[in-house]
């Protein structure tokens, strides 16, 4: 019995792979049932041979009462967008002069959402969402209906991808078809129905969306023994992924700018959604030596297809007040469908720009939009005009608390001045509870907006006080004890975050997320930081004497030293937590790491170099600094000693770090 449920198990694998991934069904899908069906009674008798992975729990059943919290192991970060060719070759130019001529891929830009699963002992064990890039949501039980991923592969080593989970134009149609007869709302496009799915509590819905996966990234890739990108679609390929056929190793950026002239002619025939064509520098070595900025890699972009446009009536023109107090005209347009989604705004940026264009109320507009970016009127269409349009004029107060509004020499914008203005008010409590600074979950601008409206939130202080509002809270409309629950972890949660999301989230003028990273590793605790002057703040190297005097004048101000003390007292860090780098023989090298070493395990000696500000890779070449070798070293030892690279024995190494010890 038990060889024969192995036997269904590997079989009914088998059957998957080439049924899902590549796309030849080798049997009728009645013999693959009967199959299935055998297994699940075989499974249901000897309840002892359980097994998550096995392709009977593939139908969904497992009911989450929340989504857990995981932190990335590595970053998960995003892509740069270019809009055209000579942006691309802009890019192009900056790779070239830093790593020579070099080779790209370019493959399609999925239009899902990014995913990262890990495998260990040859099991798939885990998947997370992006999340915040730096922690994401553990979506396990839904991402295991994806019958193209395979459960099992044949490599045994602990191994994360990264892709693209997304729904097939097929399943897509065929969901809102469903969706339109059960008189429900309709996904506006592919990408928002794979959303949705993935963040469904019960992985039986998420199963009956037929979602699909294409894999494109291997973080790390030359700790796998690979040297390109390419190679590691290959090798994806051969552990039974499901690898986007559309991916070309380029030349040269002309050859890469070929193929998204081709994709964008094929785009609506393609069985998936894309937005765009992803480019990569193909060699890792280059890419190591490109790096990464806060958010980006330097050594990939995505090229985004023109925005669609389409034209309708503009019937009025009204003023939002941002955080700062930036006024932004927008646009309200008679309703029309652009890019799979309703429109009914746009922005308008500033008055400059409205008279420029020549923008009236009641025009015939044209709107514009790209995937997530906000609509945007592009031009009028006087020609449509029968003399009932009116020229805009910008308000002289704030549409909001009527203050006047001032609009500085050279400056685009009309600011309002004054810091109680509610729009103002509830801008920066939603800023700090944004994803990017504080990250609570349920606190968006609409919970801010009606909290603020009936007074329970009128600063960020009063965030840590929501508590007093319990009952009220629960009698408001559309909020259950669970919600309730959530937010309050949410926001207990938030008290431990490092530093630098802290200060992100003070909204203190020309900081942001990268300078917020860069005042917290280099003063570590809110008190050094509030004490410094601005002659120490401009010596921090991509701190600029405008930025400098921005924090100091901020931190002086007593409203402020209020603040930061009620928050304090609520228990809110003021430390960083961001992993320091120790100065050390190691810092800045190229290192491998070879034999068993007896002390550390290989990922917690690779982790230490790193804390070190090392750099550590799968295999020895000319650009490797330094090997580290244990017992038993094998090739990579006299490779080391062939092209003359240093080396240090496991011993050596554990005195240098007991010496680093002693010295911190
Ligand atoms: C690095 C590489 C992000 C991405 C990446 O089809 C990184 O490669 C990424 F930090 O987001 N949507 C792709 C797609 C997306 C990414 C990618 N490759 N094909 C996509």
């Amino acid at each position: 019995m038990v060889e024969r449920i192995l036997e269904l198990r590997k079989l009914l694998n088998q059957y998957n792979y080439e049924y899902h991934v590549l796309d030849k069904p080798t049997i009728p899908d009645t013999e693959y049932d009967q199959l299935l069906r055998e297994l699940n009674e075989l499974e249901a008798a000897h309840p002892e041979m359980a097994d998550p992975n096995s392709p009977t729990q593939r139908i969904g059943g497992q009911v989450l009462e929340e989504f857990a919290k995981i932190p990335h192991k590595r970053p998960m970060l995003s892509l740069g967008n270019v809009f055209n060719f000579e942006e691309l070759k802009d890019f192009a130019r900056k790779v070239e002069k830093e790593v020579g001529p070099c080779e790209y891929v370019a493959e399609c830009k999925i239009d899902g959402l990014a995913m990262s699963i890990v495998y260990q002992h040859g099991q798939f064990v885990q998947a997370i969402t992006r999340g915040d890039g730096e922690v994401g949501e553990d979506v396990t039980h839904n991402v295991k209906t994806i019958r193209s991923l395979p459960m099992t592969i044949p490599y045994t080593g602990e191994i994360e991808l990264r892709g693209e989970v997304y729904m097939p134009k097929k399943s897509f149609a065929e969901l809102n078809r469903q969706r339109e007869q059960a008189g429900e709302e309709l996904f506006a496009n592919c990408r928002n129905a794979a959303a949705g799915s993935i963040r469904q509590l019960d992985s039986k819905v998420a199963a009956s969306r037929k979602l699909d996966a294409f894999w494109y990234h291997l973080p790390d890739g030359e700790e796998y023994g690979l040297k390109t990108h390419y190679d590691s679609l290959l090798w994806f390929k051969e552990l039974g992924f499901k690898v986007n056929e559309y991916s070309v190793l380029c030349q040269n950026i002309e050859e890469v700018w070929a193929f998204i002239e081709q994709m964008h002619q094929q785009r609506d025939r393609l069985l998936f959604d894309i937005d765009g064509v992803v480019v990569k520098v193909n060699d890792y070595a280059k890419q190591r030596q490109l790096g990464f900025t806060v958010k980006v890699p330097k050594w990939a972009i995505a090229y985004k297809f023109p925005a669609e446009e389409a034209k309708t009536k503009l019937e009025d023109i009204f003023v939002t007040v941002g955080r700062t107090g930036k006024c932004t005209p927008n646009a309200r347009l008679t309703q029309v469908f652009l890019a799979g989604t309703k429109v009914g705004f746009a922005q308008l940026h500033n008055e400059e720009q409205i008279l420029s264009k020549d923008i009236r109320i009641g025009d015939m507009v044209i709107v514009r939009k790209a995937g997530d970016i906000i609509p945007e009127v592009v031009r009028s269409c006087p020609e449509d005009r029968d003399g009932t349009q009116i020229p805009y004029h910008f308000p002289k107060n704030c549409p909001v608390c009527n203050q006047p509004l001032i609009r500085l020499e050279g400056e685009a914008h009309h600011f309002c001045q004054n810091p109680d203005c509610p729009a103002r008010v509830v801008e920066s409590i939603a800023h700090f509870a944004s994803r990017d600074a504080m990250n609570i979950d349920g606190l968006g601008i609409k919970k801010v907006e009606v909290f603020h409206e009936r007074g329970w939130l009128n600063s960020i202080e009063d965030i840590y006080c929501l508590d007093q509002h319990r009952e009220e809270i629960l009698a408001a409309p559309k909020f259950g004890e669970k919600s309730y629950e959530n937010l309050m972890a949410a926001i207990e949660a938030s008290k431990k975050n490092s530093l630098e999301k802290l200060l992100t989230g003070l909204g203190i003028r020309q900081v942001g997320e990268k300078a917020a990273k860069i005042l917290a590793q280099r003063f570590q605790t809110m008190d050094a930081l509030m004490q410094a002057t601005v002659e120490e703040l401009q010596a921090i190297k991509d701190i600029g004497t405008i930025t400098a005097e921005a924090i100091h004048a901020f931190f002086q101000e007593k409203k402020q030293q209020e603040m930061i003390a009620f928050l304090k007292e609520k228990k809110v860090n003021m430390r960083c937590l961001l992993e320091q780098k120790i100065e050390s023989v190691f810092s800045g090298k190229t290192i491998v790491l070879t034999g068993s070493l007896q002390l550390y395990t290989r990922s917690e000696a690779q982790e230490l170099l790193e804390t070190m500000g090392a750099t550590v890779t799968g295999s020895v070449s000319r650009k490797t600094d330094l090997v580290i070798y244990g017992e038993n070293a094998g090739s990579k030892l006299s490779k080391a000693a062939e092209l003359g690279v240093a080396t240090m024995s496991e011993e050596h190494f554990l005195e240098e770090v007991r010496k680093l010890e002693q010295d911190h």
